[in-house]
């Protein structure tokens, strides 16, 4: 029982590095944050190695991360969170190679075993769903502290308790974490309620620029360094634009698609049972059925654009 060897390995462990994937996400992050301070609880020491600086938006999660600097320190135990597979590591692979034990927590129903012991559940919304279990199991305390690094973990990964991952188990475990007393909603708003403008005026930019397929089944939007530029935004500022043709009526599969920093990325969502992990694993990346995305490898984002409504238009045919 992958539960029970994984509690039996952090037990023994006295460092451990915590990594979350790269661009970490709030699920990613704050389940991190999470595991950090149930293990300090019980005497560990626990360093979070991010691959990149926390993205503003969640500048409130930053204390305490260090962003990896190409050292190779040994830990005893390296706890991979919320990341599907190696690629999704980075440059902090050394870490992985020289750590005792590697244990990989996870809900991408992409995620590849990487690890020695591996808690995959795609059926939890969110890592941190699964880390409330995890912290249980080990018999420790949920503090306010522990209980809101969670709850923003949830939180982030399920649009605030929207998307079809929720279960009633989803609930039941988040109900125990606000028993701890934390301001839950003071994390809501900081979520999902607070824009700067100019990020509100490049999404609306964005809007006047939604591109239609299949009769508006599939709706793509675009961004490139130009967005960013013009409403003097940080490349890590542009983002959460596949919202904005997913929430269109008629919209089966949404897209946004990003050429920045000299990468072309998508990400996908389905509103329907089309599943974009699939569409999203034919580019090599991977995700949820519901919430996916990847690396495109294409000369320029109109070809990118081109690659991706083919497929997507395929997975609607076929439905
Ligand atoms: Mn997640």
């Amino acid at each position: 029982m992958a539960f029970k060897d994984a509690i039996e390995i952090i037990k023994a462990a006295k460092s451990i590095a915590i990594l979350p994937h790269i661009n970490a996400d709030g699920d990613a992050i704050a389940s991190c944050k999470a595991m950090a301070a149930a293990l300090e609880t019980m005497g560990k020491e626990c360093v979070i190695y991010s691959e990149e600086t926390v993205e503003p938006r969640l500048s409130f999660l930053s204390d305490g991360i260090t962003v990896y600097d190409g050292e190779n320190t040994h830990y005893d135990l390296c706890l991979v969170l919320d990341c599907g597979d190696l690629d999704r590591i980075g440059e902090r692979l050394p870490l992985l190679e020289s750590a005792d034990h590697v244990i990989n927590i996870d809900h991408h129903k992409t995620n590849t075993m990487f690890g020695e012991v591996n808690i995959v559940d795609p059926k939890a919304c969110a890592t941190g769903e699964i880390l409330v279990s995890v912290i249980d199991e080990m018999g420790i305390d949920f503090t306010a502290d522990i209980a809101r690094y969670l709850y923003v973990a949830i939180c982030s990964d399920s649009g605030c308790f929207k998307y079809s991952s929720v279960t009633a188990d989803t609930l039941r475990r988040t109900a125990r974490l606000l028993d701890t007393g934390f301001d839950h909603s003071e994390i809501t708003h900081i979520l999902f309620d607070e824009s700067p403008l100019n990020v509100v005026l490049m999404r609306a930019d964005v809007t006047q620029n939604i591109h239609s397929y299949a009769g508006g089944r599939l709706r793509i939007v675009t961004a490139d360094e130009s967005l960013a530029e013009k409403y003097d935004l940080e490349a890590d500022e542009v983002q959460g634009l596949v919202e904005i043709p997913r929430k269109i009526k008629g919209t089966e599969i949404a897209v946004a698609i990003k050429d920045i920093d000299g990468k072309i990325t998508a990400s996908f969502r389905a509103n329907n049972d089309i599943d974009v992990a699939e569409i999203s694993m034919v580019f090599g990346g991977g995700g949820h059925s519901k919430a996916a995305g990847c690396r495109i490898n294409a000369e320029s984002l109109e070809k990118a654009e081109k690659m991706i409504a083919d497929e997507c238009i395929k997975a609607i045919e076929k439905k």
